[in-house]
Order: C-alpha cells, then structure tokens, then sequence
C-alpha cells in the first residue's frame, strides 16, 4: 500500500528542509502553495533545492494550491506563527477525519490557535534546534544540524509514522513534555533574542549585558513556575550564558528578521510571555519594560509588534 502524502504548507526554509528529506527517502510528499501565481512561479522552475555543506540537490517535488481538491492526512505546518491559523483554516475543508497536523512554529499560542480550531484531528507539536535560512525562492541552506522534539499534549502515544523520520534522517524524538520544551525554548528566546534587537548586536555581545539577563531570567523561571512548568524553568539562567556562549558570532533569529525588515515572531514569544504573566497576577516588570521597548523599536521601524 502507498504510505499516505505529506502535505507541507510552507515551502520556505524548515518546510523546504524537511519536503526535500522525506521526499528523497521516498515518501510522497506535495507541497501547497499560497495561490496560483505561486503555483506558476514554482512550475517555471526545477523543483526545490536544498544546500547541505556547500552541495545542492533539487528535487522535483509536487504542489498545488489550497484550491486542490484531494483530502489531506498528514499536514506538516512550517510557516510563521502569525501565519499558522489563517493559512490552516484554509486548509480545513480538505482535511480528512483523522487528519494529523505537525507544528514546526516556535514559540507559544499558535499550536493552540490550530488545534482549537481543529478539535478532530490530531496536533503534534514541535519544537527544533535545527537552522536552515531561504537565500532565495525555493532554495533553503541547511545552516545548522540539531535535534526535533515531537509531541501531543492531548495524547501521549506516538503516531505509527515516526520511522519515516529516520529513514529521512531527521533526527527526532518522541516526548510527553513536549509543552516543557516549548516553554524551555520559548524563556531562552526571550531571555537573549530581544535585547540582541535592542542593542543591535550578535548573541555573544550579551555577555556586556549579564546582569539585565539574569535579571530577565530571574523572572522568566518565576513565570515558568507559576505556569505549571517548574521543569522548565531548572538552572535557566545558567543555559542562556550557556547559549549566549555557544552561539555567540551568531545573530538571533529575531535579529535577523528585524535587520531584513520582516515580520519577527515577537507576539508568540515576548508577547506569549507577558500574556501569560498577566493572566496569572504576575507582576514582572522587566520584562514587561523588555517588551515595551521592544514593541517601541519595531514600531519605529514600521514592522508588525503582535
Ligand atoms: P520562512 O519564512 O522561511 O517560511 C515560511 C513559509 O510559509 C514562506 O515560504 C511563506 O510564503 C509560507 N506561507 C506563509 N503563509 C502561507 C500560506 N497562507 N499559504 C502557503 N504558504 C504560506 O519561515 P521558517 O524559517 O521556515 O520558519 C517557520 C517556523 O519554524 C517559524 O515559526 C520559525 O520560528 C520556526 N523555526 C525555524 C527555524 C529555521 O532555522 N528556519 C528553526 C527552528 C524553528
Ligand atoms: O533560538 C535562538 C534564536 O536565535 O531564535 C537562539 C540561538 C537560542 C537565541 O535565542
């Protein structure tokens, strides 16, 4: 029998990166594509390309647009958080019963806005360390090697397709704390990615910044605790210096999305946070000051502060 197609929505970088590896290893894959002017766009052209230690493969990878009508079983979602609901609601009416959805998105309040909206099918949240970067339409650089976590806050056992991500060589994990690592990663983010903003600086540049960090992770593990999530917030100070140390030639994501102009994910991190904090009573005036700030450089650059 023909193992179900991976719908992949989002053919930009982590969608790219994970279309060209399942599809290699021999899984259908078919990737859909905002509209038809999209559509054309990626037809005139060979395929998706993926760049791994300076070597590119293309591989000639189906699509279609929303308007398609085959039903879809297995949805890997992989653009922004602020895109995620929209573009999945479009998605809904081909969505077969038992649909299963995977959640690339970082940060918090996006996998929840989908899985609300979907309470039939299955949500599996991720959470990845790996990097890859989109130089240019329909081509995505494999910049860093790293880890996915997967899991399902409703359902604790795993889907019967995870060997395909090894034969794909995606490395991955099966966790029941799938909430702790997005939780974990979120604090880190909003312990280093705002301030490199702010300061318009790499990663290691933080190390002038150690008290206003620790300061920021003081509050950010008293959030975690009042959230449920005293794992997460374990030694966290410590992994940010960590962090800040291990990537420290490199710019945050963040960073990167603001020096290019684009849309940063602020609302689903900073903004996720400090929703948070308020709903439980939580009086953390730093990072509050933190996302003030920060909303008030976005918007005196024009971007998107939500
Ligand atoms: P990206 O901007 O490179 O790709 C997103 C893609 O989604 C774009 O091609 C965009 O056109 C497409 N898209 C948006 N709305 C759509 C719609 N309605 N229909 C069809 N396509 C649509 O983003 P990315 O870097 O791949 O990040 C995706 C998610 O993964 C983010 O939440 C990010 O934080 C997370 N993430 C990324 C990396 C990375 O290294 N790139 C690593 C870890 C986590
Ligand atoms: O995940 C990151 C990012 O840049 O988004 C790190 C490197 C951990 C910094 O927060």
């Amino acid at each position: 029998m023909l193992a179900p197609t991976w719908h992949v929505l989002g053919a930009g970088s982590l969608g790219t990166l994970w279309a060209c590896r399942l599809a290699r290893s021999g899984v259908p894959v078919r990737l859909i594509l905002r509209d038809e002017a999209r559509l054309r766009a990626y037809l005139a052209g060979p395929g998706l390309t993926l760049v791994e230690q300076g070597v590119s493969h293309t591989y000639a990878i189906a699509a279609e647009t929303f308007d398609s009508q085959t039903p879809v079983a297995r949805l890997l979602v992989a653009c922004k958080a602020y895109d995620a609901e929209h573009a999945v609601a479009r998605l809904a009416p081909r969505l077969s019963a038992n649909a299963e959805l995977v959640l690339l998105q970082n940060g918090l309040g996006s996998q929840d806005a989908v899985a609300a909206m979907l309470p039939q099918a299955r949500c599996i949240f991720a959470s990845s360390t790996e990097g890859a970067f989109r130089p240019r339409d329909w081509h995505a650089v494999f910049a860093g090697h790293g880890f996915t976590w997967l899991g399902d806050p409703a359902r604790p056992q795993p889907p019967l397709w995870l060997h395909q991500l090894d034969q794909a060589g995606i490395p991955h994990q099966w966790t029941p704390d799938i909430l702790t690592r997005l939780w974990r990663k979120l604090a880190l983010n909003c312990a280093i990615n705002p301030l490199t903003v702010l300061y318009d600086c790499r990663n290691g540049e933080l190390q002038q910044h150690a008290c206003e960090v620790a300061t920021l992770c003081a509050e950010l593990a008293e959030l975690l605790e009042h959230c449920g999530q005293p794992e997460a917030a374990v030694d966290l100070a410590c992994e940010v210096q960590r962090v800040i140390a291990a990537t420290a030639a490199n710019f945050s994501s963040m960073h990167q999305d603001v020096s290019h102009g684009r849309r940063s994910e602020i609302g689903y991190l900073l903004g996720y946070a400090c929703a948070a904090a308020q709903r439980h009573n939580r009086s953390l005036p730093h990072l509050r000051q933190l996302q003030a700030r920060l909303v008030a450089h976005l918007q005196g650059k024009g971007l998107p502060s939500v």
